[in-house]
């Protein structure tokens, strides 16, 4: 059962996340949760999934990881106990609300790997017209601008492109798809409306799927920034397989136009369903391995284009 959170989203916070696609929320999770997590970060970071083995950059120690609730408890009772669902709800304004993915990110100090600037919904296997999606990103150290705070471009999910996912490290299969590179904005700051608060451990960007926003490298010679998405559907999202998106390591079973839903993306708001979560309940679900590979196999880049 979802924890409600310590205070609800203001209405000045719900206008601010309807206008500008993002706000900074301090106050909303008890510290307990906050430990725990942040204690789970470092065990996330200590032994990788497979996948957070192929996303994270070693070398310049950039680690990220995602779908981390299906192996460590304390990600799957984030999603299902925690309050953050019950946030999601406050600006999804969703009766219903789906559990979608989790994603680390993590630069400690010296961590050379800045996060291109971006919009989410490119990345991912739904429509990409489908605007009832938010992550909850969490700060895990003190952080701001010059130690890797998130930035956004105010009001950008409002805008009628749509960018190429482009990944840290860069990966050539996101890369390869036909929407357009997202604009220079670091030649050009005093352009944009830029929003990049300092945070405190345990303050939260929630932000929609669409605004476009992006990371330096961590220039501190003092902190760490670690950091965790938590990202929720409200109604009306649609799976679409669609090439140079996120690859999906469980069988989910979804086809092009379905409602998000089933054992990969569990309804947790009003209540779970039996059905989609027990699997999950009684125990660790990595995926099968020889589904994994098949997916893995699969995502490669398109041949030249004529
Ligand atoms: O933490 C970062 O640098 C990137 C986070 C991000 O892009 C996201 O959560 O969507």
């Amino acid at each position: 059962m979802s924890e409600t959170p310590l205070r609800d989203l203001s209405p000045e916070e719900i206008a601010a996340y309807d206008d500008d696609g993002v706000i900074c929320a301090r106050g909303l999770f008890p510290d307990s949760w906050i430990d725990r997590m942040s204690a789970a970060i470092d065990r996330a970071i200590a032994s990788p999934t497979p996948m957070g083995r192929a996303i994270s950059i070693k070398d310049e120690g950039f680690s990220g990881d995602l779908f981390l609730w299906k192996t460590d408890d304390a990600f799957r009772d984030w999603v299902f106990e925690s309050p953050a669902a019950r946030v999601a709800q406050q600006v999804l304004r969703a009766k219903h609300v789906r559990h979608f993915y989790d994603q680390t990110f993590v630069k400690p100090v010296g961590c050379h790997v800045p996060t291109p600037w971006h919009h989410d919904v490119t990345f991912w296997p739904v429509n990409i017209e489908d605007r009832n999606l938010c992550s909850i990103w969490i700060a895990f150290d003190a952080v701001d601008r010059a130690s890797s705070g998130l930035e956004f471009v105010k009001g950008s999910h409002r805008w009628p492109e749509r960018f190429k996912a482009v990944t840290p490290d860069y990966n050539p299969y996101m890369m390869d798809s036909d929407f357009e590179d997202a604009p220079e904005i670091d030649s050009r700051r005093d352009e944009y409306d830029l929003f990049c608060p300092d945070m405190e451990p345990g303050d939260c960007l929630i932000f929609n799927a669409h605004v476009v926003h992006g990371s330096s490298a961590n220039h501190s010679t003092e902190a760490a920034r670690r950091a965790f998405s938590s990202r929720w559907s409200g109604d009306g999202v649609r799976y679409e397989d669609r090439h140079a998106t996120m690859p999906l390591l469980w069988d989910h079973g979804l086809g092009t136009g379905d409602p998000i839903g089933g054992s990969l993306f569990p309804q947790v708001l009003p209540a779970p369903i039996a059905g989609e979560c027990e699997r999950r309940t009684s125990g660790p679900e990595p995926p099968d391995l020889a589904y994994a590979q098949k997916v893995l196999a699969s995502v490669q880049v398109r041949g030249p284009k004529s």
